[in-house]
């Protein structure tokens, strides 16, 4: 085990000859004040395998010290670190909270892999000596989880949240409804979940219900524990059917269409000259930003193939805006960006091509851009022809086409400085339960998280490929479902 085999990698790794430090049964971990949460979750962590009692203290000797820095080092920003390890202690320095977490993120994978089992293990419990110092590239580092398509309860959700976290990735990005499904609970519009609800996509039935917004909150609390901001999204003015079946008076005729249990995209779209429209709009926007402490508001805005053209750009000029109204910033896919309101938002980019000039020319006037290229990021593309789940409309995305990318440079004309970072979208269409989730998410996930925290001087395939065979030993105790990528050497 060397220093620095670490997913994402880290940004410097300066080892030392000096022997490694032994986590011990008189080992205790020292914190206080706000460090001391984090503090906590790592000797819960380390507790199970260890069977070491790892007492949180104010101070002692033989410890894994947690603190954070009496003087901002500007270096870190709000989640970077500093871990020092030596034989007679490990020093975890940060600005904030969300530093020492991703600091103990790191720690955890320097000790044998067998750290991960439930049960007491005897193992040697060393961690190599040396220096890390850490940071992300990029501010944003998301994943995208379809509960529309097929619902995942909360219990999914978290082990997702679980797993994301490790990686360092800092946003979940939820999809909340679209044509099959409708998936939070809205105060005065009942029959969305109720009626909306629904089984999803194809003919199983399996795949319905929806979250309440007592079950949003307590996964945003989840989220937050783990350093992670949970980002809302309602895609609109088109992916409304289940809205409409719900309240035929969203559609131009008034008419309710069918349910919607198909995979096809395009065909629904809101009323744009109906004011029940905008009250609709504003009613979930209020709520949704209400019970959401992160920044970002995510309107869809994508595939809007049944409203036309003028009608879009007037609709979003309208309600993109709302969303600042309550407090928040608004994010969408790339269509948004043909209204002029989209410079105040964040602009999701998911095509294939690398040519999105309305994109570059949003970019140019303030926009900032997420990278979700969907051949590199989109976790429902197949691994090849022959994986089981997944679509191939954007291609097959292997594990090196995953990795071999660059978010900052990805799309022509959008520069370095608009790209706020990247978020791995994963649509659930043929995901029907959660051993499907984490079979389309990893080892990919970690490819695109690698891409979101480290420093592109670090980027290098073998070294990534590498590292994820130990990486996966993590997987296979904790029963994640991964894909064994033939490219990779699983230990
Ligand atoms: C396109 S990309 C969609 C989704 C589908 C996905 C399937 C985008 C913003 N919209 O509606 O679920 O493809 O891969």
């Amino acid at each position: 085990m060397t220093l620095g085999s670490v997913i994402p990698a880290p940004a410097e790794v300066v080892p030392s000859r000096s022997e490694p430090f032994r986590l011990t049964g008189d080992t205790v971990i020292t914190a206080s004040g706000a460090a001391v949460p984090v503090a906590d979750q790592l000797a819960a962590a380390l507790r199970p395998a260890t069977g070491f009692p790892l007492p949180v203290r104010a101070s002692g000797g033989n410890a894994v010290n947690l603190r954070l820095n009496d003087v901002v080092d500007p270096w870190m920003g709000d989640e970077g670190y500093r871990l020092e390890i030596r034989p007679e202690g490990v020093a975890l320095r940060a600005n904030r909270p969300a530093g020492l977490f991703a600091g103990f993120q790191t720690l955890r994978q320097l000790l044998p892999p067998a750290i991960e089992a439930v049960t007491v293990r005897h193992a040697e419990w060393a961690v190599p000596a040396g220096v890390i110092r850490d940071r992300p590239r990029f501010a944003y580092r998301g994943a995208m989880l379809d509960l529309a398509r097929h619902f995942h309860p909360p219990a999914d959700v978290k082990r997702y949240l679980d797993e994301l976290s490790r990686l360092k990735i800092n946003y979940l990005h939820l999809h909340l409804a679209d044509d099959q499904g409708w998936r939070i609970e809205i105060d005065g519009w009942p029959r969305l979940t109720t009626v909306g609800g629904g089984p999803g996509t194809g003919v199983r039935g399996i795949g319905g219900g929806h979250l309440t917004q007592a079950d949003y909150r307590d996964l945003v609390r989840y989220a937050a524990q783990r350093h992670i901001t949970i980002v809302p999204e309602i895609d609109m003015p088109g992916h409304v059917n289940a809205a409409q079946v719900a309240y035929p008076e969203l559609t131009c005729d008034g008419v309710a269409p069918r349910p919607r249990i198909d995979i096809r995209v395009g065909y629904s779209s809101l009323c744009t000259g109906k004011e029940v429209t905008y009250r609709f709009a504003e009613d979930v926007i209020r709520q949704l930003a209400a019970i959401t402490p992160g920044p970002y508001l995510h309107l869809g805005g994508d595939e809007a193939m049944s409203t036309p053209h003028a009608d879009y750009v007037a609709f979003e000029q309208r309600v993109l805006p709302l969303v600042a109204k309550y407090g928040k910033t608004a994010s969408g896919w790339e269509e948004i960006a043909a209204a002029p309101a989209a410079t105040n938002a964040v602009i999701q980019y998911w095509a294939v091509t690398r040519d999105k000039p309305a994109v570059a020319a949003a970019a140019g006037a303030g926009a900032k851009v997420i990278m979700s290229p969907a051949n590199r990021t989109y976790l429902d593309m197949q691994y090849d022809l022959l994986t089981p789940g997944g679509l191939h409309w954007a291609g097959t995305i292997d594990l090196p086409a995953a990795y071999d990318w660059d978010p900052a440079t990805w799309a022509h004309g959008v520069p370095p400085e608009s790209v706020l970072g990247v978020e791995a979208p994963l649509w659930s269409e043929t995901l029907r339960d959660y051993r499907e989730v984490e079979f389309s998410a990893f080892p990919r996930m970690a490819a695109i998280a690698e891409l979101g925290w480290s420093p592109r001087s670090a980027h290098d395939w073998v070294s990534f490929r590498d590292r994820l065979g130990r990486y996966g030993q993590g997987w296979v105790r904790r029963d994640v479902h991964f894909y064994r990528s033939p490219e990779v050497r699983w230990s």
